[in-house]
């Protein structure tokens, strides 16, 4: 039965009253025409904070890392036409990642729709293919409803982001407020248990197995799996190798860790997956970031995959052993019957590999190293801090050198790769996780790309620590050009502002760093510090990131891995 709660509301005030009902505390936005009355509900709703943004991609990107930060969807608001397309980069951003989001946009009335009408975008045709799904809401009686909706298939599976977009008489009509009693959504069904978990077969295969190794991914996180993750490798004696999504989910300073695997992986993960006799994917989709050339990714290997999404697969690798389910309970259910294993000669020849190529940097005494800044930055952290990143090199001498430790405190841009990501990513993770300290590493070409969000820093009040890895490259790309372009550096140079001057100018301490001899000191000092500050460190310009599988090589052919 359908109990009406209140008298009727408009639909703004439906919004509002929906959003308290899945329990949000927090919105990033910004305003505009389309989603005035929206706006005008929000005013009076107290329950609900709202973070100003300076461009809606910054919001899309904070409720991305705030979702990332505390496990809840994150939510944006956008007005119609440019708001709703500068969420779409957002968005795909979080697709991408399986992050749940729920973005609501604003549309021109319904009488408008489809005449080109003022800052009219057909943002649910936009993002047809980046959104787990969408919904244009055309009667005010099915908005909660929807909404509900929008929320369980956001959070729920494989999440996503979902995008509902609000005709503005839509917001302004009136029904009454009626929260749906159940889910009915027969066409979406999500995988629990573990479909095709066969005990006594994983008991074998692993029994039997000389040289595990797991290959952890986002998905463990998502599913809270953590825990039973490190019972799994603790009891079978299984090394833990990680992607970019899945760091944190298993102690990165254990010693079954194995950090991140793939184009900058380590070169004992590459080693270790590449001769290893079963792989145990958890949560993780085979990326070609993480296999290299498909032929010659784990050749001696079986393979057991688990993942919530029946997609996944056999997508891009054979799997001999499927299991479709959350990684959690999967786990839950293999545990007990797994017997307690040993592969001393297996660990000792990881060990071998990890004293023969240990990840390492040559030092200097007169110019700041990128690596240097990332492992102070680690030294530095406890297990409670969360670093956001920024894509680039900096993103992966921080996948390299920073030691996660639990989940959900690393956030990093990983399937779309993008530039602009952290600084918004760590305003979403503060706002959510405020007793939390929070970095920001950011490459000074990709900070350039949301600069502007220094303001939403400041105008909320918010202890975000920004390092600049200032080299004064899109480095990156320059690293490609110099090691597949014969050093042509076709526009990777790139200046800056004064960003000292620049966190001034948004009433942010700024502080340049440019003696090796003072890195640490500087992190401490801005440790120690109550609010934001920005640390620009002039770093060695041309260092590069290794070891690096070029790109479809082989995981073995590893540059610079130490041979
Ligand atoms: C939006 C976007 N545009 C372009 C790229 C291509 N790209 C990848 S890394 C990179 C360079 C990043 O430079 P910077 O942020 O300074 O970091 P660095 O590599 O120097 O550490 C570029 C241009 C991208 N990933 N995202």
């Amino acid at each position: 039965m359908q109990v009406a709660k209140s008298d009727p509301l408009t639909g703004a005030q439906i919004v509002m009253r929906a959003l308290e009902e899945e329990g949000v505390d927090t919105v990033f936005g910004f305003p505009g025409g389309a989603v005035l009355f929206l706006y005008d509900a929000l005013y009076a709703c107290s329950s609900i904070r709202h973070i100003l943004v300076r461009h809606e991609q910054g919001a899309a990107h904070a409720a991305d890392a705030y979702a990332r930060a505390t496990g809840k969807p994150g939510v944006c608001f956008a007005t119609s036409g440019p708001g709703a397309t500068n969420l779409v980069t957002g968005i795909t951003n979080a697709y991408m990642d399986s992050v749940p989001m729920v973005a609501f946009t604003g549309q021109v009335s319904l009488d408008l729709l489809g005449r080109d009408s003022f800052q009219e975008a057909d943002i649910t045709g936009i993002t047809l293919p980046v959104t787990k799904h969408n919904f244009l809401v055309k009667d005010v009686g099915d908005l909660a409803r929807i909404i509900h909706e929008a929320f369980h298939i956001a959070s729920t599976g494989r999440p996503g982001p979902v995008l509902v977009d609000l005709p503005k008489d839509v917001t302004a009509a009136k029904a009454d407020f009626v929260w749906p009693p159940k889910m009915q959504l027969p066409g979406y069904r999500v995988p629990k248990n573990g479909h095709g978990v066969n005990v006594p077969q994983w008991v074998e295969v692993l029994s039997r197995s000389e040289r595990p190794v797991i290959y952890a991914g986002g998905g463990v996180i998502t599913s809270g799996a953590s825990s039973e993750l490190l019972k799994l490798a603790e009891k079978c004696q299984i090394p833990v190798t990680t992607t970019l999504m899945g760091k944190g989910c298993f102690p990165e300073d254990h010693f079954l860790s194995l950090g991140m695997l793939g184009m900058h992986g380590t070169a004992y993960a590459n080693y270790a997956v590449t001769n290893c006799d079963l792989l145990i994917a958890l949560g993780a989709r085979f990326d070609d970031r993480v296999t290299g050339s498909i032929a010659s990714f784990a050749p001696q290997a079986q393979v057991i995959h688990v993942d919530i999404d029946p997609a996944e697969i056999g997508k891009n690798v054979l799997v001999q052993i499927p299991v479709v389910g959350d990684v959690r309970q999967v786990l839950a259910t293999v545990l007990p019957a797994l017997p307690e294993l040993k592969h001393e000669a297996w660990l000792a020849q990881v060990e071998e590999w990890k004293k023969q190529y240990p990840l390492r940097y040559e030092r200097s005494d007169t110019q700041i190293k990128p690596q240097q800044v990332i492992e102070s930055i680690s030294n530095l952290a406890d297990d409670q801090t969360i670093v956001c990143t920024d894509v680039g090199q900096h993103q992966m001498w921080a996948a390299q050198y920073y030691r996660a430790r639990r989940p959900r405190t690393f956030i990093s841009s990983g399937g779309l790769g993008t530039m602009g990501f952290g600084l918004p990513a760590g305003i979403g993770a503060q706002v959510g996780r405020p007793e939390a300290n929070v970095w920001v590493i950011a490459g000074d070409g990709s900070l350039q790309m949301t600069v502007q969000e220094l303001a939403t820093i400041t105008q909320h009040d918010l202890p975000v620590k920004i390092a600049i890895i200032d080299n004064g490259y899109l480095g990156m790309v320059r690293q490609w050009q110099e090691l597949f372009c014969e050093g042509r550096y076709s526009h990777t140079r790139i200046t800056g502002p004064d960003y000292v001057k620049l966190a001034e100018a948004y009433g942010i301490p700024g502080y340049r760093i440019e003696d090796p001899g003072q890195v640490r000191e500087a992190l401490e000092q801005a440790k120690a510090m109550e609010g934001p500050v920005i640390l620009d460190f002039v770093v060695c310009c041309e260092e590069n990131v290794f070891p690096m599988v070029p790109p479809g090589g082989s995981l073995t052919e590893m540059l610079g891995n130490g041979r």
